[in-house]
């Protein structure tokens, strides 16, 4: 289903605009970053490779890293706000409880990416700098994004250490699963607010040279079921894909409405995971405790009619209340979890592709409806 649209992706021959490399890490404030890091190493079996805090000269923030393949998350808490940073993150977990503050993009240049995306209409929030320790010098350059929510542009070829410069190597929380249970950040998806949508999809477009992929969902769909619009913009590469989702008019209160409301504003709804082994990453997420969408068993009683051949039995689909999908280019399996806090903001896909590029368009109703059951028990719809 998700081919591009126009232009076409960059090829070898083709000069890219704003070359990436592909996500560089996804960057939470959170209230108690030492549970957060140490809940992703128990139930999302990330590993803890690198900390900055009060131990090693960071006497604001404490900031742990953890990975699962290429895929890097941040979570930073605020210890004593005593500066602008501090004061910054003490007030982005007041407002937003906790949520991501910057969605890092790894790119050769980034004094270029910076110097493009100022030129083409971004605001700047922090100009290109070089931080550097013994590990080397990575140069960084942040602009502002919807809400309260930055790109950080990394260029770390001149560097060879955790994470960047000022943190040290870490130890592992737990002994991780035998196999990690993801490998890559597959997509990150935005709320903005009603009206916006198109602004962002522009702003990307302008601002980092990126084009839309097929896979939307419009008025139709929208009045229909789904209570939102969609629309996704990826580099290039299609390494890094933005969805970015807007509130839709309909009969129920929309779960964007919800998460713009309970978020405070603009901001990141979910990371998407890529795996492949999906069974086995929802066998074991489920068994550390975490809490997945449930589907009703009548959408395993006609899946078979219209997916067709998938790796995965239906019965074992069912059992794990995994979803299916199928394009013209192949097939995904696809999971997502309730919201990981307290307030019903910020969640997680698990995504298995097999060919198809697409983001589980087929599942949009029943997966919309499972958002909404949700909503329902929680008194917002
Ligand atoms: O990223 C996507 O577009 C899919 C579908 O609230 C989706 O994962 C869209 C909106 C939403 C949940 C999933
Ligand atoms: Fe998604």
């Amino acid at each position: 289903m998700t081919e591009i649209l126009n232009p076409t992706p960059t090829t070898a021959r083709q000069a890219d605009p704003f070359p990436v490399k592909g996500m560089d890490a996804v960057v939470f404030a959170v209230g108690n970053a030492k549970q957060a890091a140490h809940f992703y190493a128990t139930a999302f079996g990330m590993k803890l490779v690198a900390y900055s805090g009060p131990e090693n000269g960071s006497r604001e923030t404490a900031s742990y890293v953890l990975v699962s393949g290429s895929a890097r998350f941040v979570f930073t808490s605020v210890i004593k706000p005593s500066g602008p940073w501090g004061r910054f993150l003490a007030d982005h977990v007041a407002e937003h409880g906790d949520g991501v503050i910057d969605l890092a993009v790894e790119v050769p240049d980034a004094r270029a990416a910076y110097a493009y995306a100022v030129e083409h209409g971004a605001t700047g929030i922090e100009e290109p700098h070089d931080v550097k320790d013994e590990h080397g010098t990575v140069v960084l350059a942040s602009i502002r994004t919807y809400g309260d929510t930055r790109h950080t542009f990394v260029e770390r070829s001149g560097y060879d250490g955790p994470y960047l410069p000022g943190y040290v190597a870490a130890k592992p929380i737990v002994q991780g699963p035998e196999k990690r249970l993801f490998q890559a950040i597959d997509h990150c998806v935005g709320n903005v607010e009603l009206g916006h949508m198109d602004e962002w999809v522009a702003f990307y477009n302008r601002v980092m040279g990126f084009t839309n992929m097929k896979e939307f969902v419009g008025d139709d769909i929208a009045t229909e079921y789904s209570a939102l619009m969609s629309k996704v913009v990826a580099d290039g590469t299609r390494k890094v894909k933005f969805p970015l989702n807007e509130p839709a008019l309909g009969k129920k209160k929309s779960q964007i409405d919800e998460y713009l409301e309970f978020y405070g504003g603009p901001g990141v709804q979910h990371i998407a995971l890529a795996t492949n082994d999906i069974v086995a990453t929802v066998r074991a997420m489920r068994a550390a405790g975490v809490q997945f969408l449930d589907t009703p068993d009548s959408y395993y009683d006609t899946l078979g009619d219209w997916v067709g051949d998938t790796r995965v039995p239906i019965e074992t689909l069912r059992e794990l209340k995994i979803l299916a999908d199928r394009d013209e280019d192949g097939y995904l399996l696809q999971i997502f979890t309730k919201p990981v806090q307290d307030r019903p903001t910020v969640f997680f896909e698990m995504i298995e592709r097999h060919g198809s590029m697409g983001f589980g368009k087929g599942n949009f109703k029943a997966l919309f409806e499972a958002i909404e059951r949700e909503q329902e028990k929680r008194g917002n719809l």
